[in-house]
């Protein structure tokens, strides 16, 4: 036994979980906790220029839809599906990350899509929309043996515990009721990441941004992966080009999985399978 090290010998166990890559420990850690901490493995040059077109389109965005309406309705903070936006190759890129399918793959069994992408801003020692406790399947009291959705929040800037980095209650996924205000005060956890990570975070994981102290805004670009049982919040595939995109990819953005119009269509699609 190393002195001051955690010790790895054990006895009286018949069966342990093997851990052979990086993304094996971070899904055993997000499957145990909740959440985990993914890098995106891009390059500086990468990360610098999500952070510069982040700002165009927020910019964009806002003359767009006029910064009085958005702020109305509590819109003024959020870019939504910044991917459809015309030359924003780069939130695309963004949603397609091959580590982060990659482990998304890992954790939900069988086929996902991408239920939203959200270019969101905590701003500068201001409240804003994601302040709040919540999950991010709202509204829903129950918990599943295996992950149904994964939010995916990419840290465009550095989260740290000065620009009010995302807060999460470990193992909350797998309770069903929201824990007391007390449990949440002794147990909540603020996670911070460098820029060009994701925070993985359990669809059913409480979680909540926390107060900007810091002078400048932190900004994050969330993604919601769900098995296809749920419906896109914004439809991707229609007002998305599928020039470039291969089978995989669109089947990500949801390309397939629209509603069959009519029973007549649903038994011409069961026969072109024979
Ligand atoms: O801004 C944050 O850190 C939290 C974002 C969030 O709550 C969400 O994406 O659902």
């Amino acid at each position: 036994m190393d002195e001051g090290k955690i010790p790895t010998q054990s006895y009286g166990i018949l069966e342990q979980k093997q851990v052979l890559t990086d993304i094996e420990e971070i899904r055993e850690q997000f499957l145990t906790n909740g959440y985990a901490i993914l890098d995106a493995g891009l390059s500086g040059a990468d990360i610098a220029t999500i952070q510069a077109d982040f700002d165009t389109l927020s910019q964009r965005y806002i003359t767009h839809y006029g910064s009085d309406k958005l702020k109305s309705c509590d819109e003024y903070h959020t870019v939504r599906a910044p991917l459809l936006f015309e030359n924003s190759d780069t939130f695309l890129r963004l949603a397609l990350n091959p580590v982060l399918l990659e482990f998304v793959s890992s954790v939900i069994t069988g086929s996902f899509i991408l239920n939203q992408q959200n270019a969101i801003t905590n701003p500068s020692r201001q409240p804003y929309n994601q302040g709040k406790w919540h999950r991010d399947l709202p509204y829903q009291h129950f918990v599943s043996s295996r992950p149904i959705a994964v939010n995916a929040l990419y840290c465009v800037d550095d989260f740290t515990s000065d620009n009010g980095s995302t807060y999460v209650l470990p193992f909350s996924h797998l309770r069903e009721e929201m824990p007391s205000t007390r449990y949440i005060k002794n147990h909540a956890v603020q996670v911070c990441a460098k820029a060009g990570r994701f925070i993985v975070i359990n669809c059913m994981t409480f979680h909540t941004g926390g107060f900007n102290l810091s002078p400048l805004d932190r900004r994050a670009v969330n993604h919601l992966f769900n098995i296809p049982f749920f419906k896109q919040q914004i439809k991707i595939p229609g007002n998305l080009s599928e020039e470039g995109l291969n089978e995989k990819q669109k089947k990500i953005l949801g390309f397939g999985f629209d509603e069959i119009q009519s029973v007549d269509a649903f038994v011409a699609q069961r026969l072109q399978r024979l």
